[in-house]
């Protein structure tokens, strides 16, 4: 059996010894060097080229090298194969980290002192006294980010495509649920999985309906923004500022106006990212559950597509 590793933009000699050790029954092969498509069960791949799927004629398992699984083409899949992603207590607290520390840092005006010291502008002001955050997603990372958030003194509320409740986070689901959320929230993180029904999601719409003083913090997809809608709404006022760690195009295009905004704070996709010691570990359990016939871990749902 091939465990073939499908993982491009990223040198991947270190994750295949990683791999292989762990793994000694199974032939471990990077995409670009396969000797025979033909006995690859078992895919980690992080946009794999296109054309690589329909020569795995004897496909079983396929897993995401992330949390997300939107860099996979679930469509050239077969419907029967099983598609895994990475679910890691450290990369939620990663998330988790991230999101308070971006709150925190609107919060206390961190961005505007940045840009007064260039200017060797001296003017103290009060930190804002916003306590409420809105997640757009309540998964592993959404749940994740609200607990740090609750602990740290903020109102937290969710929304997901489900109906939830917590003792905690006051929870939304549906439309409706989604526009009586957001006109209350002071700062709105987008934790969602990319899907056909959450992509734009962050448009002109939903941008009107939160208050003035209000900050979005996309750490899901950079297609979850429309950018030129983002743009217009923080030169007009209706939102105060914005963290964004993702981006239609990444790396993001030195062109492009997010990063001389003076109302965004940028991140190079690093709010959480995946450890290899993580990946190996659950890539091989799985490997192992596929080749003894039980039921992989941290499955998606195939038809959510998350
Ligand atoms: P999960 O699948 O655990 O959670 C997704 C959440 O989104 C669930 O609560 C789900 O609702 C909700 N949701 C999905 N679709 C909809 C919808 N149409 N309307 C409303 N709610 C919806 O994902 P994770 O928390 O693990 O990860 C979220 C995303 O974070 C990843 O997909 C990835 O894109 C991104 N990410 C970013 C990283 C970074 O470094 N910037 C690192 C890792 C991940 P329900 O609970 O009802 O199913
Ligand atoms: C992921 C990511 O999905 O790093 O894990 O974005």
């Amino acid at each position: 059996m091939i465990l073939l590793v499908a993982v491009t933009g990223r040198d991947c000699s270190q994750l295949i010894a990683r791999l292989q050790a762990l793994l000694p029954e199974v032939d471990v092969q990077l995409w670009s060097e396969c000797s025979n498509y033909e006995a690859v069960e078992f895919v980690l791949a992080w946009n794999a080229p296109a054309d690589l799927w329909p020569k795995l004629v004897n496909l079983k398992a396929v897993s995401s090298f992330g949390a997300g699984v939107d860099s996979i083409d679930l469509s050239a899949i077969a419907a029967h194969v099983p598609v895994v992603r990475i679910v890691d207590d450290n990369l939620a607290n990663d998330m988790a980290e991230y999101v308070l520390t971006h709150v925190l840092a609107h919060k206390l005006r961190l961005k505007e002192y940045y840009l007064k010291q260039s200017a060797c502008t001296w003017k103290p002001k009060r930190a804002y006294a916003h306590q409420h955050v809105g997640i757009l997603g309540f998964g592993e990372l959404g749940k994740a980010a609200a607990m740090k958030l609750v602990a740290n003194g903020f109102k937290v509320s969710a929304w997901s495509n489900s109906e939830k409740q917590h003792p905690e986070v006051s929870c939304y689901h549906t439309q409706q649920g989604l526009n009586e959320m957001l006109p209350l929230v002071d700062y709105l993180v987008c934790l969602l999985p990319l899907s056909q029904h959450t992509a734009g999601i962050i448009n002109e719409a939903l941008l009107t309906m939160l208050p003035p003083h209000a900050v979005v913090i996309n750490v899901a997809r950079g297609k979850h923004v429309i950018d030129t809608d983002l743009i217009s709404a923080l030169d007009s006022n209706k939102i105060r500022a914005a963290t964004l760690d993702v981006f239609t195009e990444e790396p993001l295009d030195k062109d492009h106006p997010y990063w001389s905004h003076d109302k965004i704070t940028l991140t190079p996709h690093c709010a959480a990212l995946s450890d290899i010691n993580s990946v190996v570990e659950q890539i091989s359990a799985n490997v192992k559950r596929l080749v003894y016939g039980e039921e992989l871990i941290n499955k998606v749902d195939r038809t959510k597509g998350y």
